[in-house]
């Protein structure tokens, strides 16, 4: 009978604080051994010459949520956790909506059964709080908080979402009784309403028209707003897929005054531009999303964000949906005016590639780093470390393994997702993971699925013990 499940061996092993040659032992879905040479295992993997990394947590992803009349999302938790898994992840966060009038419990529930028995990776959630009534702030969010829904995100733009200053002072507050966290969307949603309404007065309804109506000073205006609030309230907040230069500065002003702020963006705000929206024949709808993409001198400000930790996470912000489909970007009224086009892109799989291509092996982060910001960074904001982000004795065996000199490019083709594009078509990518395993259990093996859908679990999400931790220290 042997000692262990799994031994991974030969290969250098990264978390966000080490680098070194090694081995890891996996006994029943967990991290039992690290050391030099370790022997006695039901199955070697030998990882010569590869990385072996946590496994990527995606903290910002979209799965199934409600996204209008007429609109479906392009992903399940089967279609959206495979194709996380493929690109190296082990724990993805979606978002469960709350619908006005609907208790966020009967949401949940529903929510619940949509994920179960469908995932391939670990999934954990947040909650979009729409409507903060009395009712929800005093009675359920602090039972839920307690029962492991520890992170809400509340919006500043969409008409039906968007909360008042009141409310979002509301919601503050029952996050800093509860040790609750908050993630902020911010655009000013009056702001974006004017330019809509005077774009579509000169005739100009094209996609390109959904960047020129959300400029950097709707997001800059809105950031510097959910701060002040933050202050007032005295509570942490996260500020989710910031995209320029001008929100950085309010995010490091805010830290100069001792707010608590976590940072977070994206690979569209790297990699993308505005002019991606102009494309012909409505094509620029592919990349709709919100905040949008801006121009090459904002790319530099958010890479300087991540190089000097301004930005503490890199989520996918992965919201997808098909482009060629009534039910998506071309549904009948997005494909006549830019209004009606879903906001978000895809991303999931394709989000660990783009920062290790262009980030660790361009010379622009070292991989602790790397695993700090797409990994253990989320599991310390959102509640689940040690027992996840990291690879110490005693957590889940969530690891993937990367080889650093595999040269892809990017097609929609190889991708797993439900959408029918991606907006990374094309791009050259050296480093990709090939070998994933999800709490013990090996998923994708040299690029194959090999694990079973079912295995990916649900995990609760512990509060902060305190809201003096500041979180920008993490
Ligand atoms: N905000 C997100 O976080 N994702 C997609 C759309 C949006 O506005
Ligand atoms: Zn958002
Ligand atoms: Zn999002």
């Amino acid at each position: 009978m042997n000692e262990y499940d799994i031994i991974i061996e030969n290969g250098t092993i990264v978390t966000a604080s080490d680098v070194f040659k090694g081995s890891i032992a996996i006994k029943d879905g967990k991290i039992v051994q690290i050391g030099e040479q370790l022997s006695g295992a039901e199955r070697v993997i030998d990882a010569v010459g590869k990385y072996v990394l946590p496994g990527g947590i995606d903290s910002h992803v979209h799965i199934a949520q409600p996204s209008g009349e007429g609109i479906v999302m392009a992903d399940d938790f089967a279609s959206g956790t495979l194709s996380a898994v493929f690109g190296g992840n082990t724990t993805i966060m979606p978002f469960c909506l709350q619908q006005k009038g609907v208790p966020l419990r009967s949401s949940l529930n529903d929510y619940h059964a949509l994920a179960k028995d469908e995932c391939y990776t670990d999934i954990s959630f947040h909650l979009i709080i729409s409507d903060p009534t009395d009712a929800v702030v005093r009675q359920e969010l602090p039972a839920l908080v307690a029962d492991g829904y520890t992170s809400l995100k509340v919006f500043m733009t969409y008409e039906d979402l968007r909360l008042s200053d009141g409310e979002i002072l509301k919601t503050f507050d029952v996050a800093r009784s509860t040790g609750a966290t908050v993630m902020v969307h911010c655009e000013n949603e009056d702001a974006i309403r004017f330019l809509i309404d005077k774009h579509e007065r000169h005739g100009d309804v094209t996609p390109r028209a959904h960047a020129s109506t959300r400029p950097v000073a709707v997001e800059r205006e809105a950031t510097h707003r959910a701060l002040s609030l933050a202050e007032i309230a005295d509570v942490p907040i996260v500020i989710v897929h910031v995209s320029n230069g001008e929100a950085i500065k309010e995010i490091m002003r805010a830290r100069a005054r001792g707010i608590k702020v976590v940072g977070e963006t994206c690979p569209q705000y790297l990699v993308l531009t505005a002019r991606d929206l102009d494309g012909m024949d409505w094509e620029g709808a592919k990349f709709v999303c919100s905040p949008p993409p801006r121009d090459e001198a904002a790319q530099t400000e958010c890479w300087h964000g991540i190089e000097t930790g301004v930005f503490e996470l890199f989520s996918s912000d992965h919201c997808p949906f098909r482009y060629e489909d009534e039910h998506g970007k071309l549904n009948p009224k997005g494909k006549r005016n830019f209004r009606h086009i879903p906001n978000g892109i895809p991303g999931v799989e394709t989000r660990l590639p783009i920062l290790f291509s262009q980030g660790v092996m361009a010379g622009r982060i070292d991989l602790s780093r790397f695993v700090a910001i797409t990994a253990t960074n989320h599991a310390k904001t959102y509640g689940l470390y040690p027992r996840k982000g990291t690879m110490a004795i005693g957590s889940d065996a969530d690891i993937a393994i990367w080889d650093p000199a595999l040269k892809r490019t990017i097609r929609h083709a190889d991708l797993h997702d439900g959408a029918d594009y991606s907006p990374y078509e094309g791009m050259e990518i050296t480093g990709w993971p090939i070998t994933t395993i999800v709490a013990g259990t090996v998923m994708v093996e040299d690029g194959v699925l090999v694990g079973k859908k079912g295995h990916g679990k649900y995990r609760p999400a512990a509060a902060r013990p305190t809201f003096n931790i500041r979180l920008g220290d993490i």
